[in-house]
């Protein structure tokens, strides 16, 4: 898909909302120690978020100590702290020295039944009422309905009208359950667009594995700010990936997104955040699964020796990786082998590979092979006068 030009234009001037430091924290098995936190945060700042957002301070005394303390270490990206729509949960979250404030409360029917027990009417009086009291502090804030995509549009369309008109700088849509597809997606967000003028967030669960497309999707309907979490953790099987969904915009604008996100530190935060959740790098995982940048069959590798861009979106020279060739099995071809030969230092006409990718194909028949067999069977070729032209 070519992408559409007013979507590239604006590549530069979306933002991203970290929460791993929040969602991420409600991912089970992940408790982030203080120090944990700061090194999330300083490698989130460090790779180019514009906004890092933390636990509420009421939901644990450590919460509350943590968020202040990183509130003050003096980040590049704002910190913001992430709050129910209750005064005196805002109170704690202007005193905790956060520099935006987001708000949440239940809009769906189900969760104005079984989670809070409030009718719309009382949830737009009492976000009125916090959200000018947060912005009365000058603080950035944010009005969200969670659930969004099980709650009335108009229901939505006037609460966020509201909440723009009592100073909130941000209204959030979001998909808790995951629910959304990028269609929906695109509709609820360019119908909210068209409605308010302030900014427009966008949070997306990935119980049915949309949240990158429907991050995406929002993006292109006109929000502004996109939430992610390192490698997704969140709540259930999580949200919007950091790195997958740069690299959707990578595929959009690869300059503007060089420009504005050190990617070359990605692998590491995502090990680094792995390793604190105990999970592993997803063997799919975009950019830096361990075979992201490894092709296979012979006639991919043939055409991405001649040229990357042919089988390749992303240049894994961009992200501090590098791709690779796989010889070692039975769908190999002969530009391959005479590539892997060439890397040993052994030259190899095109006659010779051919002879040895058939040796090669035959042994992979019979079981399976490494590298370490192919080079043997180059060195032995080699050795032995097998292959004609061979470089001794
Ligand atoms: C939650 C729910 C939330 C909030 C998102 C938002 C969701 O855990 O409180 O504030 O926009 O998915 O709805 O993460
Ligand atoms: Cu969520």
């Amino acid at each position: 898909m070519i992408p559409n030009p007013l979507v590239r234009a604006r590549v530069d001037s979306l933002r991203l909302i970290d929460t791993t430091l929040r969602e991420g924290e409600q991912f089970a098995g992940a408790c982030f120690a203080f120090e944990d936190k700061v090194e999330i945060a300083r490698h989130l700042d460090a790779f180019g978020v514009d906004y890092i957002e933390l636990t509420s301070p009421v939901s644990s005394s450590q919460s509350r100590r943590d968020l202040e303390r990183i509130a003050a270490l003096g980040l590049r990206a704002k910190v913001l702290t992430h709050v129910r729509c209750r005064a005196d949960d805002a109170r704690a979250a202007i005193e905790s020295g956060a520099q935006g404030v987001d708000l949440v409360i239940g809009t769906s029917s189900l969760l104005r039944r079984f989670s809070h027990g409030k009718d719309i009417e009382q949830i737009l009086a009492e976000a009125v009422e916090v959200i000018q009291l947060v912005a009365s502090h000058g603080l950035e804030v944010r009005f969200s309905g969670e659930d969004s995509f099980r709650s009335e549009l108009a229901d939505l369309l006037w609460l966020y009208r509201a909440a723009e008109v009592a100073g909130a700088h941000r209204v959030g849509v979001a998909d808790t359950v995951g629910v959304a597809d990028p269609l929906t997606v695109f509709d609820v967000v360019r119908t909210v667009r068209g409605t308010v003028r302030c900014d427009i967030e966008f949070h997306g669960h990935n119980d049915t594995g949309c949240a990158v497309a429907n991050a995406f999707a929002a993006f292109q309907a006109g929000a502004t700010h996109v939430d992610t979490s390192v490698l997704g953790i969140g709540e259930r099987n999580g949200i919007t990936s950091l790195g997958a969904f740069v690299a959707r915009l990578y595929v959009v604008d690869s300059e503007a997104v060089r420009g504005r996100y050190d990617l070359a530190s990605l692998r590491e935060l995502e090990r680094y955040v792995a390793r604190l959740a105990g999970v592993e790098v997803p063997f799919n995982n975009p950019v830096t699964g361990p075979c992201a940048f490894t092709h296979r069959a012979g006639i991919h590798a043939k055409a991405m020796l001649a040229e990357p861009s042919t089988y390749e979106v992303l240049d894994p020279g961009h992200f501090g990786l590098e791709r690779s060739i796989d010889v070692a099995h039975r769908l190999t071809g002969w530009n391959a082998v005479r590539h892997r030969a060439g890397q040993l230092a052994i030259a190899l006409d095109e006659q010779g590979a051919r002879e040895l990718t058939l040796r090669i194909k035959a042994l992979a028949d019979v079981r399976a092979i490494s590298e370490d067999d192919v080079d043997a069977l180059l060195r032995d070729a080699t050795a032995s006068g097998a292959v004609p032209e061979a470089v001794r």
